[in-house]
């Protein structure tokens, strides 16, 4: 049975990814940091068919001892400090998780065992203010946030460490992926989930920053499939996983609120607390390097992944508790 140690289970991807990969055969050993409270919402369903083990990315030794004790075929490194705003407000404390967390693990790697084979979560936010239009592996990087800046760092010392230690060890570039797992932080989820409550009588106003910029947004479960067919190939190599095509933050929240029949514009407010000290204007990515040589397809198309992600808000507040809990996130 194969064996994968995952950074950053607790996340959407990595649930996503425990999934995937117990269908796959494997022994799935999920990472999480220690905190007071237990985080496990999005892995509750798996729990007792994967391993829980502690460790976090900012701690070197922690690393070395889990591949040491667990010995996997590979490693999927999902953990980080992944909301942009919070980057602006917390830099250092990205970059330590961020970008400095990726060395620490390709160390531990190195130590351990060269063997393993490394796959890195880059972002395409890495392309910040593009260079060209659609964004392709070869497009140069000009990050716009200390998150961008980490993910660079995180995408060239994985590249570097492939180049001098010989590693198998890949850079999958991602561009947005979202569902129903999605933190409520982020925008498609944000709305998502407000729409819910303003359908359920909980609100009647979603506060929200720049209508304008654009993004490439695929549905998260096809984008960790992509993950696994990076790590195997007979060669370490980067990929670019996105739809190729590109939607306004305003056309996500317009068919979110048609989607239940309301008027966006009698429910949202324009808050400029929502707006970033630099923006990332333009995302679309061009797959095409993935499609020929993994076989890797989006299978969602952008209307439906909005519709999908209300629905699974509409129906988690009709079906819950949590009715009356549900929060309504100010980030
Ligand atoms: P997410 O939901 O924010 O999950 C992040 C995970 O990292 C959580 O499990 C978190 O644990 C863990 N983590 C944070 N700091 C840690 C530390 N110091 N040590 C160990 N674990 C730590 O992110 P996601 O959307 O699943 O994304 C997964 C990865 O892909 C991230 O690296 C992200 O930057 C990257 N990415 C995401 C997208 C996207 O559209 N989703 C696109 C491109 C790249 P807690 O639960 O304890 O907080
Ligand atoms: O959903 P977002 O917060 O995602 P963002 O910044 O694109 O980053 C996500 O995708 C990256 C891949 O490109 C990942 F690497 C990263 O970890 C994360 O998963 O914001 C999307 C857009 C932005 O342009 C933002 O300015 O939505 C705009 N926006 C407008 N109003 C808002 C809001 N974003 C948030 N979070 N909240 C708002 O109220």
């Amino acid at each position: 049975m194969p064996k994968a140690l995952v950074t950053g289970i607790t996340g959407q991807d990595g649930s996503y990814l425990a999934d995937f990969l117990l269908g796959k055969g494997y022994d799935v050993i999920g990472v999480v940091r220690r905190s007071s409270t237990v985080n496990f919402d999005r892995i509750e369903h798996i729990q007792e068919r994967i391993q829980i083990v502690q460790g976090d990315l900012l701690d070197q030794v922690s690393l070395i001892h889990l591949l040491e004790e667990h010995r996997p075929d590979e490693v999927y490194n999902l953990a980080a400090q992944s909301f942009v705003p919070t980057s602006f407000s917390q830099p250092a404390l990205t970059g330590e998780v961020t970008a400095l967390g990726v060395t620490r693990m390709l160390d531990a790697i190195r130590i351990v065992d060269k063997n393993i084979r490394f796959y890195q979560a880059s972002s395409s936010e890495m392309f910040g203010k593009v260079q060209e239009v659609p964004q392709s592996e070869k497009t140069p990087f000009w990050p716009r946030s200390p998150y961008g800046v980490a993910k660079v760092y995180g995408h060239w010392i994985t590249v570097n460490y492939r180049e001098s230690y010989d590693l198998f060890a890949v850079s999958g570039i991602l561009f947005n992926h979202e569902s129903p797992r999605r933190g409520l932080e982020f925008l498609p989820r944000k709305v998502a989930h407000g729409v819910a409550r303003i359908r359920a009588g909980l609100s009647s106003e979603l506060r929200l920053g720049n209508l304008e910029a654009r993004r490439d947004w695929g549905y998260a479960p096809d984008y960790v499939r992509g993950m696994w067919m990076m790590l195997q190939q007979d060669h370490p190599d980067d990929y670019l996983l996105a739809t190729g095509e590109t939607h306004s933050v305003g056309e996500f929240v317009r068919i979110a609120f048609d989607h239940i029949g309301l008027d966006w514009e009698k429910h949202v407010v324009i808050d400029p607390k929502y707006y970033r000290p630099a923006e990332v204007d333009l995302l679309v990515g061009n797959p095409a390097k993935a499609r020929k040589q993994l076989g890797w397809e989006h299978s969602v198309s952008f209307e439906d992944l909005v519709r999908l992600m209300v629905d699974a808000d509409l129906a988690m507040l009709e079906e819950t508790e949590t009715k009356h809990t549900s929060p309504n996130i100010n980030w």
